[in-house]
């Protein structure tokens, strides 16, 4: 077998898992976190020592793993074949959970890693049945609260995720979802979800044709900053509506252009039920972008302002004529 060096994984809650069985496993201390972008333009060293967690394939590395079609299909349009990669790749709702699965067919791995298994699953697949089980506490939605919080540095923050794989390693996920340095943090990420709210219920919008108001709009190009939203949280304001239309500017590094990005995504209560919807059809048929049943994005071009508030509003009816036609 071969020796490993370091994990080299996503910096969210499936990342964290997916290394802390890897880190289990093969008694690898050395972690560092990326996220997909910088992966894509190499901005970190990773030799054929390396195991690399939730992350697009970055042509060298000791073993990948990954759950992301987009990733496999990237694998392929550059004319390797996947099987050739050691690691694996399977389409489960978590990377955690094909990390699980590799190593669980040559090792036994300890009961307590089920529970944290189950919980990356349901959180990276937003798998919940309802609004109130997605607002349920769980141990694993407290940890991943506290990995969302934004007023932390990169550093302290990849520090305590550090400190996270250390802990799930051994302990089991409620014990760790218990501990002081986790629960201050879930009291800060609390602090800062109610902040969102508030702002997001300033930027929601109906269209004048949407009499039943069933798609929620949330409008953010008024903003001259950019900062991360839970569009989600809307949700909350709105229970009885089935799906949500984020429109926003794109920013290049820190430049707000004029282009226009469209997220949708249906509620849980429609998911949750037999529907005809379907959201990456909407946004192919409009040529913008692509996606799937449940949530879509697409990217519409502007080079003025006025182009840019007309084609927002051209583009957010055509979007409801259209779901409204499935
Ligand atoms: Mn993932």
């Amino acid at each position: 077998m071969k020796t490993f060096e370091k994990i080299i994984t996503h910096d969210d809650f499936d990342g964290l898992v997916s290394a802390t069985v890897c880190s289990y496993v093969l008694g690898i201390d050395e972690v560092r976190f990326a996220g997909p972008r910088t992966i894509i333009e190499s901005r970190i060293s990773i030799t054929e020592r390396d195991i690399v967690c939730d992350l697009p394939y970055p042509l060298i590395c000791g073993l990948w793993f990954d759950h992301h079609e987009g990733n496999l299909e990237d694998v392929k349009s550059r004319g390797i074949n996947p099987a050739s990669i050691d690691g694996r790749f399977d389409k489960k709702d978590s990377c955690a959970r094909v990390v699980f699965d590799y190593f669980s067919e040559k090792t036994e791995i300890p009961h307590h890693f089920i529970p944290k298994i189950d919980e990356a699953d349901v959180i990276d697949s937003f798998g919940y049945s309802s609004i109130d089980d997605w607002r349920r506490e769980t141990p694993g939605k407290i940890i991943d609260g506290t990995l969302k919080l934004q007023k932390t540095s990169t550093h302290e923050r990849w520090d305590y995720i550090k400190h996270l794989i250390d802990l799930l390693r051994t302990k089991n996920i409620t014990e760790v979802a218990e501990r002081h340095e986790v629960m201050d943090r879930y009291a800060q990420f609390q602090r800062e979800e109610k902040i969102m709210l508030s702002q997001i219920r300033k930027d929601v919008t109906f269209l004048s044709e949407d009499e039943d108001r069933s798609l929620i709009v949330i409008d953010v190009t008024h903003h001259k900053r950019q900062f991360k939203t839970q569009k989600n949280l809307a949700y909350l304001l709105y229970p009885e509506a089935e799906g949500i239309v984020e429109v926003k500017n794109i920013f290049h590094r820190d430049t707000k252009t004029k282009d226009l990005s469209f997220s949708m995504s249906l509620s849980l209560n429609i998911k949750a039920m037999e529907h005809t919807k379907d959201v990456g059809e909407i946004m192919r048929l409009l040529n913008i972008g692509s996606g799937h049943k449940g949530a879509g994005a697409g990217v519409v071009p502007c080079s003025s302002k006025d182009e840019m508030l007309h084609k927002k509003s051209e583009m957010l009816r055509q979007i409801f004529r259209l779901y409204k036609s499935q």
